[in-house]
Parts: C-alpha cells; sequence; structure tokens
C-alpha cells in the first residue's frame, strides 16, 4: 500500500472516532432534554429547532460537501436522536420488556397464559344450560382448561341477540364449576363490572371497547385477569396503551388478544395481525393470545392460522365451538362444531405441547 494513503487512513480513523466521541455526547446531551421534555409533557420532535440548526449548518457550511449533502447527514444524526428520546420513554411503560424481562403469568384455576401454550374455547353467546354443559364436558375430555362464552354481545345492530345478562354468567360458572374449567367473558360497561367479576374467572374487553377508557381503568381496579381484545382499527402501539390504562391501576393480569384488524380484505372477517401479535410477544412481557375465529371468520382458515400463531410462540389461541351451529344465535357461520373442532385439535396437537422454558 502506497506510504502517503496508509497515513491518510490513520487520519481518518482518528477523525472518525473524534466523530463518535461527538456524536456521543451529543445524543447524552439529547437524551436529557429528551428526558426533561418528558416530564414537563412536551413533545421531543421540533421541526422548527430543526429547522433553525439546518439552516444554521449550511450558512456555516463552506464545502467541499454541499449543503444538500450537509442537510441529509444531519437530519440521520436528528432521526437517530429521536429514536434515542422515544426509547428512552417506551422503558417507562408498564407493559414494555424493558420495564419487566421475563414473561407474565395470568394463573386462573388450572390454566396458566404464559405457561406454555392454552386454547381457549366455548360458544360465541351462551344461549342455554344445555349448550353450555354440553360444550364444557366437550371441551374438558379434550383437555381444553379455558371456557368462553359471552353474556352481554356487543352486535352490530341494535336489534340482534343481545346475550342472556347475569342468567348468562351463572350458566357459564356452572358449567364451567362442572368441568374444573376457567370462566372468561365479556364486560361491555363499568356498571357489569361488579356482576360479571362474581361469576367470571377472567374480564373480556372486546375489541369495540377498547378505547373505552373508563371501562380499561375500573377493570384495572377491579383486579381481576383481563383479557384485552386489539380493536378493529387499533394499532399495536394504541393496543400496547390501552393494555397500559388496566396495568397502571395496579393490575399486572392482562392478557393481549389478536383477533383479526379491518382491512380492504373481503373474503376473511378480518385480517389476522400475526405480526401484531408478535410484536406484542417482543416488546410487551405480556402473555398474547391469537383469536383465529374472529381474524378469518372461516373455518377452513382456523387450524393453519392457529398453528402459524403458535409456531410463531404465541401463548394462547381462541375459537368459538358449539354444539348446533346452524341455531347459534350469533356468529353461525364461523362457529365449529364439534367434529369440526377435534379435527382443527388433531391439526394443531403437535404444537400444543409446552414450550422449553425461558433463559
Ligand atoms: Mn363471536
Amino acid at each position: 500500500m502506497e506510504p502517503r494513503i496508509l497515513e491518510l487512513r490513520g487520519e481518518i480513523d482518528r477523525i472518525n472516532r473524534e466523530l463518535l466521541n461527538l456524536l456521543s455526547e451529543r445524543a447524552r446531551i439529547a437524551v436529557e432534554i429528551g428526558r426533561i421534555q418528558t416530564e414537563l409533557g412536551i413533545r421531543h420532535y421540533d421541526p422548527v429547532r430543526e429547522e433553525k440548526m439546518l439552516a444554521y449548518l449550511t450558512a456555516e457550511n463552506d464545502g467541499p460537501f454541499s449543503d444538500g449533502a450537509i442537510k441529509k447527514l444531519f437530519k440521520e444524526i436528528f432521526k437517530a436522536t429521536l429514536a434515542l428520546e422515544e426509547r428512552q420513554d417506551e422503558r417507562k411503560f408498564l407493559y414494555s420488556r424493558d420495564a419487566k424481562p421475563e414473561t407474565t403469568q395470568v394463573k386462573v384455576k388450572n390454566a396458566v397464559f404464559g405457561g406454555g401454550p392454552l386454547l381457549v374455547a366455548g360458544p360465541c353467546a351462551i344461549e342455554s344450560q344445555e349448550q353450555m354443559f354440553q360444550t364444557a364436558e366437550f371441551l374438558a375430555a379434550r383437555g381444553v382448561k379455558v371456557l368462553r362464552g359471552g353474556a352481554f354481545k356487543p352486535r352490530t345492530s341494535p336489534y340482534a341477540f343481545q346475550g342472556l345478562g347475569v342468567e348468562g354468567l351463572k350458566l357459564g360458572r356452572a358449567a364451567a364449576d362442572r368441568y374444573g374449567m376457567a370462566f372468561v367473558t365479556e364486560v361491555m360497561d363499568t356498571r357489569d363490572i361488579e356482576v360479571v367479576a362474581r361469576y367470571a374467572d377472567i374480564l373480556q374487553i372486546g375489541a369495540r371497547n377498547m378505547h373505552n377508557f373508563a371501562l380499561l381503568k375500573e377493570a384495572g381496579r377491579s383486579h381481576m385477569p383481563v383479557l384485552l381484545k386489539r380493536g378493529l382499527s387499533a394499532t399495536v402501539e394504541e393496543w400496547f396503551y390501552a393494555a397500559e390504562y388496566v396495568l397502571s391501576q395496579g393490575n399486572g393480569q392482562v392478557i393481549l388478544a389478536e383477533r383479526g384488524i379491518r382491512t380492504y380484505e373481503k373474503w376473511t372477517r378480518n385480517t389476522l395481525d400475526l405480526s401484531g401479535a408478535v410484536l406484542a410477544k417482543q416488546l410487551t412481557h405480556l402473555p398474547v393470545m391469537v383469536d383465529v375465529t374472529h381474524a378469518t371468520g372461516r373455518i377452513e382458515l382456523m387450524a393453519p392460522l392457529a398453528r402459524a400463531a403458535l409456531a410463531a410462540g404465541v401463548d394462547a389461541v381462541h375459537v368459538e365451538v358449539h354444539p348446533n351451529p346452524k341455531v347459534a344465535m350469533s356468529d353461525n357461520n364461523q362457529q365449529m362444531d364439534f367434529a369440526q373442532f377435534d379435527e382443527f385439535l388433531s391439526r394443531i396437537k403437535g404444537l400444543l405441547e409446552p414450550a422449553p422454558k425461558e433463559g
């Protein structure tokens, strides 16, 4: 190598080191500014300040870099700094894995969410004693530990079947007790939390209520396990923030459920956002469930997507099962009958073995 080049490269290495030190010093100061901004509730991103810095730098610039190149370089520095400040904030959220590295386990009866793959199953709506007992008996015999069933139903039409209410809660509780299962059911109104908590083991907050902050806070105060479904049009961030509402009330028992989001696709009821579910596993310490029934609305898709979800490491899969879906009072086409559930189970069985312990 030409000695002159080697010498100049040595100079470049020295300057790189200095640049690195200066960048790091700049970042540390910016993070301190970010900390104060967070304390004061001020946004980190300040476009006016960025514009002023760029104007100053281009005015000072005598080349050889063009003003455009200088702007581009510094914009990258600004971007990386902003990301650092936001990362700093992220650490403070209770849902964050930075706040709590180990996966939270939510224990209900014999079931542990976050302690190996689980199935949650049952009819869309609780309709009768016979229906609930038949379903619970069938599911319990197949090792399902968590029974679902809606007593208060959020229906798109106000004239559709709204659920049996408290009568339904009693049926769900009785069926779960009879077959040694945990019982999860939806609560839609802060005024119902007390009565639902009396009969259920887990309070479900449905997709349509994910943004009902009063309900989230009350569910947090109940100190009951909460199954929080992602809203139809909620971003992953909004979903986590909804969980934060519950956690911030001192209730750490939250299970996140991805149940499909609304997209332009019409051949599936919703679009299963498996990326969102995996992000929830990676970024939060909360157990994550994937509801393949509402995500797809198509029985033939449920086993493949349940396999995908379990292979991707989610903690639970949710399906609707009904002794006779044809006469069900809601979601007729997407509830499995018993034979379909057996077929479903045989297709996912290999993935239901407990995962090796986290190291
Ligand atoms: Mn349903």
